[in-house]
């Protein structure tokens, strides 16, 4: 499993206001404590924080890297900011994320090759999110064959289905799960699979039980990273057990301490 830490987003109160001050405190607590929590990367989005988004992409690069040294994931719809991040970033990193368009892929596996850095790819092109299972399926082939073309490897290769909230589709979980196990089957050794887990449970009231299950469901079908709430100990521990159910990791009686060891 891999684990993408969802809690250096602009989107949350206490991220918007720290980067709008340029104030590192919470910023460096968040690194530690995603990082302790399991984190293999940290995904940090500006958000609607600062009117200029490429200084606050610097800033949140330079910022955590002071104290922390678990790769990035640079997290914007924006070439721009996302540059921004890739010329402050020491050492390996992700770029999330890229549509499945030919013209945008063209654009952002080079950048790939040039930093050394893992993509996130999206099954959304310029029509939008895939609606059905068909074509997110089209949208992952054309990521998979561009990333074939470019000499991007698989292992640097991050599918994302894109979830939907569960009361704005109900349908849309099954079709997930389905494009999951046909993604994993494109290429071999597989591309991995990515998904930002907690757009499924945005404004509900029982968010870290549907989180947790739709976790476990998206690992039983292949799903093997996810941006999370890695300080959800709930979570990460339904987690770390799926991938013992499957045959994943060996048993021990401290097999949750020894998989985050
Ligand atoms: N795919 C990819 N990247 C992504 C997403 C995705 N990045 C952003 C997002 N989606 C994943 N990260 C989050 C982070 C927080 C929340 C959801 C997804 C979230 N936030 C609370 C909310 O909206 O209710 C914030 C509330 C608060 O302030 O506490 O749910 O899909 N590739």
């Amino acid at each position: 499993m891999i684990p993408i830490g969802e809690r250096i987003n602009g989107m949350f109160t206490d991220v918007k206001k720290a980067i709008a001050a340029k104030d590192p405190a919470a910023i460096h607590q968040l690194s530690e404590d995603q990082t302790k929590a399991g984190a293999k990367y940290l995904d940090i989005n500006v958000g609607t924080a600062a009117s200029d988004q490429v200084d606050a992409m610097k800033w949140l690069v330079n910022t955590i890297q002071e104290k922390c040294d678990t790769p990035l994931a640079l997290d914007s719809q924006k070439l721009d900011v996302v540059k921004a991040g890739l010329e402050e970033v020491k050492g390996h990193c992700m770029i999330n994320s890229c549509q499945a368009d030919p013209e945008k892929l063209d654009i952002y596996l080079p950048l790939c090759k040039e930093y050394n850095a893992a993509l996130v790819a999206l099954c959304m092109d310029k029509d939008g999110v895939s609606q059905d299972t068909a074509k997110r399926l089209e949208n992952a082939m054309t990521i998979v064959e561009k990333a074939s073309e470019y000499g991007v490897p698989s292992d640097h290769l991050y599918i994302d289905p894109i979830i939907l909230p569960i009361n704005v589709d109900q349908r849309q979980p099954q079709m997930i799960f389905e494009a999951v196990s046909q993604i994993r089957m494109m290429a071999d050794p597989a591309p991995h699979i990515t998904v930002g887990l907690s757009n499924i449970s945005q404004s509900t009231r029982e968010r870290h039980l549907i989180n947790r299950t739709m976790l476990v469901m998206l690992a039983a079908h292949g799903c093997d990273s996810a941006i999370v709430d890695v300080l959800d100990n709930d979570l990460m521990d339904a987690w770390i057990t799926a991938d013992l159910l499957m045959d994943k990791m060996i048993y021990s009686d401290s097999y949750l301490k020894a998989a985050l060891a």
